[in-house]
């Protein structure tokens, strides 16, 4: 007995330092992790009866709710419904499904409700190294969960793209049922618009998988999947889209194959792959949705310039930054190859030790097989834009990171550096203090003044 109390104090004393460090004394440049406001925050702390609740059930091919199998629905369909709304009318599409609890299950829906939909088990995917995210591949969720077969998009090291020349090529030879794009590392727009012809033509549904850009998406910076030919977007919640950590999937109801796959697609969801919902997510992802739709475009190109100036500065100053010949990144991340200062793992570590928090990154020449010792780190930059990082603080950022991996000082000695630099940066921008705030926003703007 004593030895489980112990380790339930233990779990509290953890959790509370995580906060203080995380939260308080490291710069935070993982590019899969976003950062929430204080409204959005408070909004999650206001719904957690929502957190036991269970909603299970159909929806319409709007995203409304058609049926539910328990009583106690009144406000929870009200609020499906507005957060779907919301989804809906920020990505200017028809159909929204808010069900999914992470990008990996928007995958996994999307994957198999078209699977259905074409009887084909073949996708065509970018590399895992030229950054497909794990659930597109065969070593993960496509392949050993869905029994798909991986066919890979050609990809340019040069361009640090998807080569459409070559990939229409593939496309046209293997008639897969689903043509993926976007993912995990992903620096450059991929060429949807150049490729979805091809793909409806070899019988395949379009899916763009935007985890990574839905914020900028949302801010018109980046890319427009849905107008340019995507079927779907598959995406998190909780990266350059700052809200709780969940999922989604967005579609235009065009015509009637993709009314088919949508019902699919649905199915894949309800019944198939949810029980529980995690309703006491949805709230809060409309305040960020919200936050988006005011806030969005300046915070994108802030995030993007931010990236920008820092793959800049880190090239002039002697690494190996990626994409080179086209301005480092039009995303909110950088790739580079760290190989002359020991790898991506080291690195990572070094940086760790200075409580600067990137990860190790596969680079599209590496081999997949290596996650543990890849070339590369990814650097994101939506955390530190939504702390009101700005050129200077970026440059001054990029020294402390240079002055690590150059091995100038020691990281422990940079490590106060970083905690100050941290400090100085107590507001979150972009997003609203409070819910009050917000409500009188909204108030304002109901009333038109
Ligand atoms: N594995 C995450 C990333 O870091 O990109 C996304 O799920």
């Amino acid at each position: 007995m004593e030895e489980f109390f112990k380790t339930a104090l233990e779990l509290i004393e953890a959790s509370e330092k995580h906060e203080v460090y995380r939260d308080a004394e490291c710069i935070n440049l993982i590019a899969s992790e976003g950062l929430k406001s204080p409204a959005v925050k408070e909004m999650l702390r206001l719904t957690m009866d929502l957190e036991s609740r269970y909603a299970e059930g159909e929806n319409d091919l709007m995203g409304h709710v058609k049926r539910r199998y328990y009583q106690g629905q009144k406000y929870i369909t009200v609020i499906e419904n507005c957060v779907t709304d919301l989804m809906r009318m920020l990505f200017r599409c028809s159909w929204v499904d808010i069900r999914l609890v992470s990008g990996t299950h928007a995958n996994l829906a999307v994957f198999k409700g078209l699977s259905l939909t074409t009887k084909s088990k073949k996708m065509v995917v970018t590399p895992l190294s030229a950054g497909a995210h794990i659930s597109h591949d065969y070593t993960g969720l496509a392949g050993m969960v869905l029994g798909l077969e991986n066919i890979e998009h050609a990809y340019s090291i040069r361009d640090m793209n998807i080569d459409p020349d070559k990939s229409a090529e593939i496309i046209r030879a293997a008639k897969p049922g689903i043509v993926t794009f976007g993912g995990s590392l992903f620096l450059f727009p991929h060429p949807v618009k150049e490729l979805r012809d091809v793909a409806y033509e070899a019988g395949a549904y379009v899916v763009y998988d935007a985890a990574h850009v839905l914020g900028l998406i949302a801010g018109g910076v980046f890319q427009d999947p849905l107008r340019e030919g995507a079927d779907f977007i598959t995406s998190s919640t909780h990266k350059t889209f700052p809200g709780p950590q969940g999922g989604v999937i967005l579609a235009d109801l065009r015509d009637e194959r993709i009314e088919k796959a949508i019902k699919n697609v649905q199915f894949a969801v309800f019944p198939l792959s949810t029980s529980n919902t995690h309703l006491g997510r949805l709230p809060a992802t409309g305040i960020a949705a919200l936050e988006l739709k005011i806030f969005g475009e300046m915070l994108a190109k802030q995030t993007v310039n931010n990236a920008q100036t820092a793959g800049q500065y880190l090239y002039e100053n002697g690494l190996k930054v990626l994409g080179e010949n086209q301005g480092f990144t039009m995303s909110h991340q950088l790739a580079v190859d760290v190989r002359d200062y020991g790898g991506g793992k080291r690195v990572a570590e070094e940086l760790e030790k200075a409580n600067i928090i990137l990860n190790r990154n596969l680079l599209p020449y590496d081999d997949q097989n290596n996650r543990e010792k890849p070339s590369g780190i990814r650097i994101g930059f939506q955390d530190v834009t939504r702390r009101g990082f700005a050129k200077d603080d970026i440059r001054y950022l990029c020294d402390l990171m240079l002055e690590v991996i150059r091995g100038k000082r020691k990281p422990d000695e940079v490590r106060e550096d970083v905690i100050a630099l941290r400090r100085e940066h107590g507001e979150i921008k972009y997003g609203f203090q409070s819910l009050q705030e917000a409500m009188e926003h909204l108030q304002r703007s109901v009333k038109g003044i």
